[in-house]
């Protein structure tokens, strides 16, 4: 039997959909997407907020097929074709967004040397701190263990908030660092509901945070009806999930 990730609802519902309606042409980028997965959330994200043409094709990531995999060898979404060369890791393709079209405004990542390179600090903060804290959390089964991923979660959070300058990490200019964190801030709705995650017990700084990246219109937009994102995470709630993130969890090595 196939393992149960497979499943997944097929394509983008609600807002997201409407936004896949409007990027069916061909284009230069060619967005290989799982509208379900906060990596992938990253690069829509980035792609929006940029005002950069892509073609939006759905994946199923799970499914490992042929054709998927000449792009991405690692099987992961989210990934790109430009120019018919393929290209894959969320933050690479942010990244890579910011170099390949200079002339779209406006930039995410700042032109300061310094500001840049704290910015990317925090986004490597982001990766190696808040999201594998955040998916321990989802996948910790008994009430000791999931409390001890809770103020895990909760102390990386912090951290990361007294950085935060207001009303985004940077200041005013949205960037990276908060492209990095926001598909998790917009799944936080999970972790509340099922593992009692509070965001008020993290910081004052965070629950202010939290409301911007939430009304951000690239966030809303990228976004899928809440109940179609339950049945993937009843997975990692019942920790069933056979995800390579869902096995690097378990097995105490680092995401994918
Ligand atoms: N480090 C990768 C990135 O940042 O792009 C992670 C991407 C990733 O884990 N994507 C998941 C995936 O494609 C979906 S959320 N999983 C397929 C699998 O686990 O087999």
């Amino acid at each position: 039997m196939a393992p149960p990730d497979v499943d997944i609802f097929p394509h983008a519902t609600g807002k997201a959909a409407e936004l896949v309606a409007r990027h069916e042409s061909p284009q230069e980028i060619v967005f290989w997407s799982g509208w379900f997965c906060p990596f992938n959330q990253r690069a829509w994200i980035a792609l929006e907020e940029r005002g950069i043409p892509y073609q939006y094709k759905e994946v199923n990531p799970y499914k490992k097929e042929k054709h998927f995999l000449e792009i991405n060898p690692k099987g992961l979404v989210p990934a790109f074709e430009y120019k018919g060369k393929a290209l894959y890791e969320s933050l690479v393709l942010t990244e890579f967004l910011e170099d390949a079209y200079p002339d779209h405004k406006p930039h995410l990542f700042s032109s300061d040397p310094f500001t840049r390179a704290h910015q990317r600090i925090w986004i490597d903060f982001i990766t190696k701190s808040v999201v594998p804290a955040w998916q321990r959390l989802l996948m910790a089964q008994g009430t000791e263990k999931q409390d001890a991923a809770r103020e895990e979660l909760y102390a990386a959070q912090r951290k990361f908030a007294e950085q935060v300058k207001g009303p985004y990490f940077s200041g005013e200019e949205f960037s990276l660092v908060d492209i990095a964190i926001a598909p998790w801030i917009e799944r936080e709705r999970i972790v509340t509901e099922h593992r009692a995650f509070k965001s008020t017990q993290v910081s004052k700084e965070y629950v202010t945070y939290v409301g911007h990246i939430l009304s951000r219109p690239s966030v809303i937009n990228t976004s899928s009806d809440q109940e179609k994102y339950q049945p993937i995470y009843d997975r990692y709630l019942r920790d069933e999930a056979q995800s390579e993130a869902a096995k690097a969890i378990r097995a105490g090595r680092p995401l994918p």
